[in-house]
């Protein structure tokens, strides 16, 4: 297994500027998920990880029980009013974890915490994340990144089993309500078309597993993808211009994205696995409920980078070693 500390300036993209010229001309090397082989876990079909190669993403229904989906919503709410309580006392912003606030709603202080709040990042730390103690609650965010279920589906789209968590969001898209003052304020903005591997600067694939904690519709703002276009190279981007743009938002302006974007409706429970490359983006909610997500994101674990921004960390979900023993313990066969 290589070395994910040791920098390979030959394989990973360099870093740039905006805005910026593409800075690679043709399609990226694509390592594709494997369709046949005795290492497959048995989660996945054919059907499924040919639609993941070909597309560059899968649905997987009735994905997490809906009690994970409500402590999920639930911790992140938590997380919000720790957060907003500090920051309303005049305290540092929390380093547990990574709150981004809503722009339009920073001084909006007769909401609910979680109403001010855009997104979490920083999940998957250490016992979600240093509070589960103080609260006598047990960590919700950090098992399900080894969850079983979802390890063997990365292990069939990946086609190894060293797999790492490096990313983690809790995503509020809260719906168009009122203030206290009768001022109408709009719902969270959509997230314009990019490719996560904009910000990743990684030399193995990555892929994001999206999970609808609520409906994702039309009205409240779901997640489109340009389907096939995770082999592409990685575009040119601008910044997001629009009013509240949350910090960090980019567009990518010269692909055609609006001809070829295809609309993931999801239910509650349910997972969008897609490539990290792949071109993707939401509309803004337009409807009056929320709309939330629990995102993480997820790598090889002998990835080589240049470097983790501050909204990561590295987190090995499943060795070679932890993989071969479950196997062996479930009666099986060790695969790889
Ligand atoms: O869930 C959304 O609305 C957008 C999320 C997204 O595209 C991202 O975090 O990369």
């Amino acid at each position: 297994m290589a070395d994910k500390n040791t920098p390979n300036n030959t394989t990973i993209p360099k870093k740039f500027s905006l805005p910026t010229e593409d800075f690679a001309t043709s399609p990226r090397e694509y390592n594709e998920p494997l369709l046949d082989s005795k290492d497959l876990t048995g989660e996945t079909t054919k059907e499924q990880r040919l639609h993941f190669r070909e597309k560059g993403y899968i649905v997987l229904n009735n994905f997490v029980d809906e009690e994970i989906c409500n402590e999920m919503l639930e911790r992140a709410k938590l997380l919000s009013k720790k957060e907003m309580e500090s920051r309303d006392q005049g305290q540092e912003p929390e380093t547990r974890w990574q709150v981004t606030m809503s722009q339009d709603r920073l001084n909006e202080k007769n909401l609910e915490p979680y109403e001010r709040v855009s997104k979490i990042f920083r999940l998957h730390g250490p016992r979600d994340t240093g509070i589960a103690d103080e609260f006598d609650i047990k960590p919700v965010f950090e098992p399900w990144s080894r969850n079983l279920k979802l390890l063997n589906v990365l292990t069939d789209l990946f086609g190894d089993p060293a797999i790492t968590c490096f990313l983690s969001q809790f995503i509020f898209k809260n719906g168009a309500r009122k203030n206290s003052g009768g001022k109408a304020l709009i719902g969270s903005i959509g997230q314009p078309s990019h490719q996560d591997t904009f910000y990743f600067l990684m030399d193995q694939r990555q892929i994001g597993v999206w999970i609808a904690l609520t409906d994702a519709t039309e009205e409240n703002g779901c997640l489109s993808v340009v389907s096939g276009s995770h082999t592409d190279h990685v575009h040119s981007v601008s910044k997001d211009q629009r009013p509240y743009a949350q910090l960090g938002y980019v567009e990518i302006l010269k692909h055609p994205v609006k001809s070829h974007k295809e609309k993931i409706f999801m239910k509650k429970g349910d997972v969008l696995f897609f490539d990290a490359n792949i071109i993707h983006g939401s509309t803004d909610n337009l409807s009056s409920d929320p709309r939330y997500t629990m995102l993480y994101h997820f790598t090889p674990s002998f990835t080589k980078y240049e470097s983790l921004s501050a909204n990561m960390y590295w987190s090995e979900v499943q060795t070679y070693e932890s993989f071969s023993m479950r196997n062996l313990l479930m009666g099986k066969r060790a695969k790889i």
